[in-house]
């Protein structure tokens, strides 16, 4: 993979914190590498590492961007998608995506990722599914070599009217004691998801967490979850920026995945 070159100048000129900068790099780096003109479906996840995809997009110019269609994981990128004059598409127009790209909240060694720390797994995952490139974005804090070093909690999304048995059956049947409803900033009652939602966060050993499919799949199987926010065998390659200006690499080539 060749080591990608410093950003032109962005749009944005306002003075960038380290890890503004750094997630503008990955993000920068990971449109330069992935998004070519033959791309014509492309996936936007959430977060705030994706405006910068959606920056270094807008950069490649309207006479290409006009011939494509971007898909949204919620109201969140779909907003962005409109607000950057872009043309928006719908997974059931387009189920099969060319590339999406998306946020997280951890990456392991493996390229397994947690996903849903805004609450937009579920969909994040049908457009990871449907694309033929998932490729993620982060800053260097969610670069590790175990999932739930610094990111405590699986989120899980679960129906509203089971949110108490699934809590219940995480402690009992899962070893996670401090699984908890997740609230909304103003205390006003439970963040509801694009779907309608609830979401449960559940922290689980860091034993556990060294098999992530293994782990989504159980608690998967608990009556009333919607789904996980640990994606397993998914992602393509992972993009760092890192506090030194460089750029991480890890691209899963023939089944191994390589770190750059
Ligand atoms: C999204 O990106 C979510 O899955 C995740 O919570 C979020 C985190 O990324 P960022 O650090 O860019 O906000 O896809």
């Amino acid at each position: 993979m060749p080591v990608p070159t410093a950003p032109a100048a962005p749009i944005t000129t306002a003075k960038l914190s380290v890890i503004e900068q750094s997630k503008r790099l990955a993000a920068y780096t990971a449109v330069d590498q992935h998004i070519l003109p033959k791309h014509k479906v492309i996936g936007i996840g959430s977060g705030s590492t994706v405006p910068y995809v959606v920056e270094r997009i807008v950069q490649q110019g309207e006479e290409l961007n006009k011939g494509r269609v971007f898909v949204p994981t919620g109201f969140q990128s779909k907003e962005l998608i409109v607000e950057s004059k872009l043309s928006l598409g719908d997974v059931d127009q387009f189920p099969t995506i060319d590339v999406t790209i998306d946020g997280a909240d951890e990456v392991d060694s493996e390229l397994n990722c947690i996903k849903g720390g805004g609450a937009c797994h579920l969909r994040e995952k049908v457009l990871a599914e449907a694309a033929e490139t998932f490729v993620l974005v982060a800053d260097y804090r969610k670069n590790v070599q175990y999932l739930g070093t610094n990111f405590p909690g699986v989120p899980i999304e679960v129906v509203p009217f089971a949110y108490a048995k699934v809590l219940q059956n995480l402690h009992h049947r899962l070893g996670s004691p401090n699984a908890t409803l997740r609230m909304a900033k103003a205390k006003a009652g439970p963040v509801v998801s694009d779907n309608g939602n609830f979401i449960i966060d559940a922290p689980f050993s860091l034993e556990a967490m060294k098999d992530p499919f293994t782990l989504m799949a159980r608690i998967k199987m608990l009556t009333g979850v919607v789904e996980v926010g640990l994606f397993c065998h998914m992602a393509q390659a992972a993009y760092f920026g890192n506090q030194d200006g460089s750029v991480t690499v890890k691209s899963r080539l023939e089944g191994e995945v390589i770190e750059e």
